[in-house]
């Protein structure tokens, strides 16, 4: 067994993981690519990760993009490809640009595991591991239905089209949208997993649309920047906001009462399902091709209750 890297004993101190567990002595190193790097959702799921690894008595090296872009995380790939690991987790930033070079991965014999994002064909995969994204976004839309049971003007932003989560997203609030004739969605809007791009892009849309009452943003960054956008325009009371994702800095905004609900996933928790079908495939024992681990729904509510757990590490 390698000797746990010094890039991933440092991240897993900065990450603040509090993982007490022991070395199962088994054998084996596994690389974690994340779908961008400095995410809290890609932290957690780090530690999880990390833990179940030294559960499992294998090494773990952990590296992301520093932006959620293929063009950045295909090179990565490429050289873990190369130094050969028993595994790879990844979260592929594309449905189609990842997709040959993780099939490469597999060609070479390394056990792939998705975790979170998928690809158009996940099939190179031994185990894919996500949230269930797209009943999110329909629990989204239902979260914005109880809050403005009136109904009016819709909005959703999302990062780029070409990413399975926040694609399945949009998906699930849609369909949602579309059933209910008191609403008038306005469509998607792209920020590119920027915050910035996000508050602007809800400033223009406010602009032309100053009667919207609700925006759904499809991940930690979209809704970072929605939220900055509706309280830049004074708009807080009247656009109610719902963000998928826990990290801190949304759990502020909604404690502040800028935004409305969170739609939390469970990232360590598919970190450590994801070590787990690693480890199956490693050992040729058998997997499961598909595992959903759900979402929840935090309010202000529930925050300091049932909530808490599900908030993200930084
Ligand atoms: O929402 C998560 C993740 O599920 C998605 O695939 C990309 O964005 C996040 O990492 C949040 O920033």
């Amino acid at each position: 067994v390698v000797a746990l890297s010094v890039a991933s004993v440092s991240a897993m101190f900065l990450a603040g993981c509090s993982s007490d567990s022991g070395s199962g002595g088994g054998s084996g190193n596994i690389a974690f690519i994340q779908g961008v790097s400095g995410d809290e959702f890609y932290i957690s799921m780090q530690c999880g990760i990390e833990a179940a690894a030294k559960d499992a008595g294998v090494t773990v090296d952990t590296q992301g993009p520093v932006k959620f872009d293929p063009t950045l995380q295909k090179p990565i790939v490429d050289s873990v490809v190369a130094s050969r690991p028993s595994a790879i987790l990844i979260a592929p930033t594309d449905v189609a640009a990842m997709q040959a070079p993780l099939a490469a991965a597999s060609k070479a014999g390394i056990k792939v595991v998705l975790v979170d994002t998928t690809l158009e064909d996940p099939s190179i995969a031994v185990s894919s591991i996500s949230s269930d994204n797209k009943g999110g976004g329909a629990e989204a839309f239902n979260a914005i239905e109880r809050l403005s049971p009136a109904g009016g003007k819709v909005l959703v932003i999302s990062t780029d089209p070409g990413v399975s989560t926040a694609d399945a997203r949009v998906a699930g609030f849609e369909e949602a949208v579309g059933a209910n004739p008191a609403f008038d969605y306005l469509g998607v809007q792209y920020s590119h997993n920027d915050p910035a791009e996000a508050a602007r892009l809800v400033s223009a849309a406010l602009a032309k649309d100053p009667d919207i009452t609700g925006i759904f943003a499809a991940n930690t960054f979209a809704a970072e920047g929605t939220a900055t956008g509706v309280r830049q325009a004074g708009k807080q009371d009247q656009v109610k906001i719902i963000g998928f994702d826990a990290g801190p800095a949304q759990v502020k905004q909604l404690r502040e009462g800028t935004v409305q609900a969170l739609i939390a996933q469970q990232p360590d928790t598919i970190g450590t399902d994801g070590v787990a079908q690693a480890m199956a495939a490693i050992n040729d024992q058998p997997v499961t091709a598909e595992i959903s681990t759900g979402f929840h729904v935090i309010t202000a509510d529930n925050i300091d209750g049932e909530g808490a757990q599900y908030v993200y590490k930084s």
